[in-house]
Formats: structure tokens, sequence, C-alpha cells
């Protein structure tokens, strides 16, 4: 059965009700972990407000603003599951951010600041948020980053984010590789496309969906909850074998020519 009682849980990237990360939130909170939640904060507070009302019904017993590309709220957050749990056994990573600009149009076009915050808020972060979370893993873990199809194959309009999940998806490799003597696992969701906020930013995602109806297997997109599902799967003992490796949860989309 899966069992996540007596883990705790750190997921990023919940930014409302439609969030990847809301849906995994949800199945780890239903398998029995302990979830401490991360939100973007913004200078009015309106992020805090939204996600700690949303977040609410799952009880978590840490919410804390953090933003990647601040060194100093990375450090705070770890500093406070050290602090209040001591150990930590899961680790969400359920972001990513680039430039409408960049997400639409000629590739060439991508700007060095617009590649270069793509780069370092949907993939870097990987690589930084893991190496904060190692010494906490003290029994072990389980990393989980979500990744598109569109960091192996071309998919229209999603550019930039592509380099950023194709390096996503390399840096999974290279720290499930450094991890796995700690007996913490790495691996990577590739996630069928989902309304969501930031795939609304990609040009023509709605046609990329209503293609995925058409074409994939199961002749539809997924949900928030399944992908949520494989999530808590691969956090749980039943996946104690399972590292450095992308989970396709895409209806079956990518097996199609
Ligand atoms: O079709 C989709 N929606 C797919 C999404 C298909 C396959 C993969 N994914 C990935 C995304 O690339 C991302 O890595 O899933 C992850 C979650 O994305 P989502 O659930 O689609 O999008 P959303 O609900 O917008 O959550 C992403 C959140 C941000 O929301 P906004 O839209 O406000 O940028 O990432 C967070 C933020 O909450 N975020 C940050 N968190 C900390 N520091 C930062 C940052 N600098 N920037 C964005």
């Amino acid at each position: 059965m899966l069992d996540l009682s007596g883990k705790n849980a750190l997921v990023t990237g919940i930014a409302n009700n439609r969030s990847i990360a809301w849906g995994i939130a949800q199945q780890l909170h239903k398998a029995g972990a302990n979830l401490g939640v991360t939100y973007l904060p913004d200078d009015r507070g309106r992020f805090e407000k939204k996600v700690a009302e949303l977040v609410e019904p799952l009880n978590p017993s840490l919410f804390l603003p953090c933003d990647v590309q601040n060194d100093d709220q990375i450090r705070s957050t770890f500093d406070a599951i050290r602090d209040k749990w001591g150990r930590l056994d899961i680790l969400i990573h359920c972001l990513a951010f680039a430039n409408k600009d960049d997400l639409s149009g000629d590739f060439s076009n991508t700007t060095r600041a617009g590649f270069t915050q793509a780069l370092e808020i949907s993939t870097y972060s990987l690589v930084q948020l893991a190496g904060a979370a190692k010494p906490l893993m003290t029994e072990g873990g389980s990393i989980v980053t979500l990744t598109y199809l569109g960091g192996v194959k071309v998919i229209p309009n999603y550019n930039v984010m592509g380099i950023a999940k194709s390096g996503l998806e390399m840096s999974v490799r290279y720290l499930a590789s450094e991890m796995g003597p700690a007996n913490i696992r790495v691996n990577a969701i590739s996630a069928g496309p989902i309304r969501t906020l930031a795939s609304s930013a990609v040009g023509g995602i709605l046609d990329m969906i209503h293609h995925v109806e058409e074409v994939a297997p199961l002749r539809r997109t997924v949900t928030q909850t399944e992908v949520g599902n494989a999530a808590s799967f691969l956090c749980s003992d039943l996946a104690s074998g399972i590292t450095g490796q992308v989970l396709y949860v895409d209806a079956g989309y990518e097996i199609m020519g």
C-alpha cells in the first residue's frame, strides 16, 4: 500500500488550484505525508494569502516564502526544516519560468537575459534545492521534478523552456548518480500539457492540448491528480529501486510517431 505517513515533504510551486504542485500536495497529504509548502512571494503579499487559503485544509506544518532566485530565502527555508522537522524525506520541485515573449516566435530571438533567467529559475533551482535538501535527507529521500516532452523533442513555441527542460532532465541524472549512495532518489515526471498559469504563457497551448486529445492512446490529457498520484508513488517505498528516470504521465502521447 502507498503509505507516506511519517514522511516530511516539501512542496514548491503552488500558485493556485490549477497548479500541478497543488495536485501533488493533495495526493501526498492523502497518503499521510507531513507537508511543508513554499510560495513565491510578491510585494503585496497577494500570493501568500491566496496560497495560504488554498493549502489550509492540508494542514502544512511549514509555510514559507521561497523565491528560488533569492539565496537568503532558500537558506531560511531549509533552516526552518532542520529546526522544525529535523529531517526531510521528500522534495517536490514543481516550478519554472520564462518570459512570455520567449515562448513564441523564433527561438533565435531569445535574449541573453531571457535565456539566463529561464535556466536559472527552471533548471538551476533543482540543483540548488537538491543540494540544500541533501544534508537533511539523513534517512534517504526522494526528489521529484516536473519536465515536459519539449525538453526532448521540438514542440512549437516551447523554445527556451525546451532547453531548460533538457538541462533539467540531465540534472536529474547527475543528481541521482551523486546522491544514490545516500539512498536519495531523484526522478522527473514528464507531464502531458495541462492548463495552468505557467502553460498559458506558451503560445498555442490550447491547440497542443486538443492535438493530444486526438492523438494520445488514452485520447485525453492528464489531470493534476494523476500527476500527483505518480509523484506519490515515486516518493514512496514502492519506488525504492527507481532513480535517475523520467516517468511520462501524458496519457501515452510520447510513444506516438
Ligand atoms: O502543461 C503543463 N502545465 C506542464 C507543466 C506540462 C509539463 C510540465 N510542467 C511543469 C512546468 O514547466 C513547471 O516546472 O510543471 C511545473 C509546474 O508548472 P504548472 O503547474 O503548469 O504552473 P503554475 O501553476 O504556474 O506553477 C509554476 C509556479 C509559478 O507560478 P507563476 O505562474 O506565478 O510563475 O512556479 C513558481 C510560481 O509559483 N515560480 C517560482 N517559485 C519560486 N521562485 C519562481 C521563482 N523564482 N518562478 C515561478
